[in-house]
C-alpha cells in the first residue's frame, strides 16, 4: 500500500499547475502531481520537477492513497466542464472532511453550486482565485480562497506559505463562503481591464495628442512609476514602450490594435448590471476592447468619417503630461471605488461577510493589479471597515480633489482633439453623478409615468407612489409591472 506522505495533490500540469507545484515544493510541502493526460506526469518528473520531492501519481486512486488526511486536492485545469468532470471522479474516492480546491478561473456561480453540492456530501470545497500569471504561480501569487470555511485551517499554511508577501504579510486570506473567492478574483480581473484601458488612453493621448517619442513615453511611465501610480502595469508599460524588435523597430507599433479577452471583464460587467451597481469604468474597458476588435470596420470608417481639424495639442506639453497623470490617478480611484461597491452589494445580496481591507491586501502584491495604491485602500478600510465608498474616505477625497481640475482639462481636451478616452470620461461622469445632490431622474420618472403609468414618488412624501393623468385623456389606473 502506498505511503500517505503527500501534503496536497495538484491536478493539472499546464503552466500554472506546474509552477504552483514547484512553489509548494520550495516551501517544504510534499506535492502529489496528476494530470488527465497521464504521460505528462512522467515528463514533469523527468524535467521541471527533477530533483524535487514531488511524487507522481498514475491514477486518481493512486493520488488519493498518497495523501495525508484530511486530503487536500487542488485542481488547476481549464475552467468549466473539466472541473466538474474531475469533481465527479474524485467524490467516490474521498472521505468526509476531505477538501477539493479549484484554483482555476471558474465562474463564481459555478463555485457557489460546487460548494453547496460538495458540502451536502460531507466534503469541503474551496474556490480560489489565483493571480500573477506563470511567474506569480512560481514565485508567489496572490491567492483569494473562499468556500467551505472549515477548510481554511487545513490549507492556510500552504496557501499563505506560497503566496506573495508585502513585507511579512501574505497576499492571501480567507475571502468568504461559497464562490466568494472566485467572485473577488473576477472583480480583480475586471479592475485589471480598467487599469489597462486607462494606461492605454494615457498612451494614446501622449502619442497622438502630444507626438511623444517612444523613449519619451517610456520616461514618462518611468517617472509615474516612482510616485502614487507605482504599479506592475505601469512598470511593464514603460518596458513595452522602449522594446525594439530585431529590426530595431518599436514592437508595440507593429502589433494589431485589436484586443482579446477571455471573459472575466465581461463577467464583472454582467454582474454589475445584475446587481444594479454602476461599475461604469470596467464596462467601458470591456466595450473599448470590443470596439478595438472591429479593426477592419474601423479602418474602413476612418476613410469616410473625419473628426476635428487637428488631433495635436498645442499647449504646454509638460503640464499636459502631468494633467494626464492626474486624470489617470483620479479615474483609477473611481474604478476601484466602483469595484468595491460591486463587492459590497454582492456580499449583501448573497449574505457574505467580506473583509475589504483583506481583499486590498491580497491584491497589494503578487497579482497583475499590484500597486502602492492598494496599500492606501487597505488603510482606508482598516480605518473604517464599514466605509460606504472609497470616494468618501479622507485620503481619497483629498486625492481626487487635487486632481479634479487636471482631469476635467484632459477629458475636455481629448474631446476637442477627437481622441477617445472612454475610461477617463466615464470615470469623470460617474464622479459628477455621485457627488450630485440632484440628478435628472425626476424627469425619467415623469416620462415613465406619462407613457406607462409607472407612478413616481414625491420628494415631499417618500414612499408614496402616485400616478398623474398627464394628457387629460389617459386613465388614472397605474401599472403594476415594470415594462418600460
Ligand atoms: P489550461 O487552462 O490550458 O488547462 C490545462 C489543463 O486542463 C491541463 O491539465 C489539461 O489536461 C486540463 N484539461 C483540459 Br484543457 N480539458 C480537460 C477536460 N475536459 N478534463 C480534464 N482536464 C482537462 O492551463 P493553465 O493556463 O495552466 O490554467 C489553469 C487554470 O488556471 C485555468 O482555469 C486558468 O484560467 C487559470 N489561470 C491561468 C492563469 C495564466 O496566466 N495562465 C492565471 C490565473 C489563473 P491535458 O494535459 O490532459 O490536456
Amino acid at each position: 500500500m502506498a505511503q500517505a506522505k503527500g501534503d496536497i495533490a495538484l491536478i493539472g500540469l499546464a503552466v500554472m499547475g506546474q509552477n504552483l507545484i514547484l512553489n509548494m515544493n520550495d516551501h517544504g510541502f510534499t506535492v502529489v502531481a496528476f494530470n488527465r493526460t497521464v504521460s505528462k506526469v512522467e515528463d514533469f518528473l523527468a524535467k521541471e520537477a527533477k530533483g524535487t520531492k514531488v511524487i507522481g501519481a498514475k491514477s486518481l486512486e493512486d493520488m488519493v492513497k498518497l495523501l495525508k488526511k484530511p486530503r487536500r486536492v487542488m485542481m488547476l485545469v481549464k475552467a468549466g466542464q473539466a472541473v466538474d468532470a474531475f469533481i465527479d471522479k474524485l467524490v467516490p474516492l474521498l472521505e468526509k472532511g476531505d477538501i477539493i480546491i479549484d484554483g482555476g478561473n471558474s465562474e463564481y456561480r459555478d463555485s457557489n453550486r460546487r460548494a453547496k453540492s460538495l458540502e451536502e456530501k460531507g466534503l469541503l470545497f474551496v474556490g480560489s482565485g489565483v493571480s500573477g500569471g506563470e511567474d506569480g504561480a512560481l514565485y508567489g501569487p496572490s491567492l483569494m480562497p473562499g468556500g467551505s470555511p472549515a477548510a481554511w485551517p487545513h490549507i492556510k499554511d500552504i496557501f499563505q506559505g506560497i503566496s506573495a508577501k508585502v513585507g511579512s504579510e501574505p497576499c492571501c486570506d480567507w475571502v468568504g463562503p461559497d464562490g466568494a473567492g472566485h467572485f473577488v478574483k473576477m472583480v480583480h480581473n475586471g479592475i485589471e481591464y480598467g487599469d489597462m484601458q486607462l494606461i492605454c488612453e494615457a498612451y494614446h493621448l501622449m502619442k497622438t495628442g502630444l507626438s511623444l517619442s517612444h523613449q519619451e513615453m517610456a520616461d514618462v511611465f518611468d517617472d509615474w512609476n516612482k510616485g502614487e501610480l507605482k504599479s506592475f502595469l505601469i512598470e511593464i508599460t514603460r518596458d513595452i514602450m522602449k522594446f525594439k524588435d530585431d529590426k530595431g523597430d518599436y514592437l508595440v507599433e507593429k502589433i494589431r490594435d485589436s484586443a482579446g479577452q477571455k471573459g472575466t471583464g465581461k463577467w464583472t460587467a454582467i454582474s454589475s448590471l445584475e446587481y444594479g451597481v454602476p461599475v461604469t469604468l470596467i464596462g467601458e474597458a470591456v466595450f473599448a476592447r470590443c470596439l478595438s476588435s472591429l479593426q477592419a470596420e474601423r479602418v474602413e470608417a476612418s476613410k469616410q468619417i473625419s473628426g476635428p481639424k487637428t488631433s495635436k495639442y498645442t499647449g504646454d506639453k509638460k503640464k499636459f503630461i502631468e494633467a494626464i497623470r492626474q486624470a489617470l490617478y483620479a479615474s483609477k480611484i473611481v474604478s476601484y471605488a466602483q469595484g468595491f461597491m460591486l463587492m459590497r452589494e454582492t456580499a449583501k445580496e448573497l449574505n457574505w461577510k467580506l473583509n475589504f481591507g483583506a481583499v486590498a491586501l491580497m491584491w497589494r502584491g503578487g497579482c497583475i493589479i499590484r500597486s502602492v495604491f492598494l496599500g492606501n485602500i487597505k488603510e482606508a478600510f482598516d480605518k473604517n471597515p464599514d466605509l460606504k465608498n472609497l470616494l468618501l474616505d479622507d485620503f481619497f477625497k483629498k486625492a481626487i480633489q487635487n486632481c479634479q481640475e487636471a482631469w476635467r482639462q484632459v477629458v475636455s481636451t481629448a474631446v476637442l482633439l477627437g481622441i477617445p478616452t472612454p475610461a477617463f470620461s466615464t470615470a469623470l461622469a460617474f464622479f459628477d453623478g455621485y457627488r450630485s445632490e440632484r440628478l435628472p431622474a425626476n424627469l425619467i420618472q415623469a416620462q415613465r409615468d406619462y407613457f406607462g403609468a409607472h407612478t413616481y414618488e414625491l420628494l415631499a412624501k417618500p414612499g408614496t407612489f402616485v400616478h398623474t393623468n398627464w394628457t387629460g385623456h389617459g386613465g388614472s389606473v397605474s401599472s403594476s409591472t415594470y415594462d418600460a
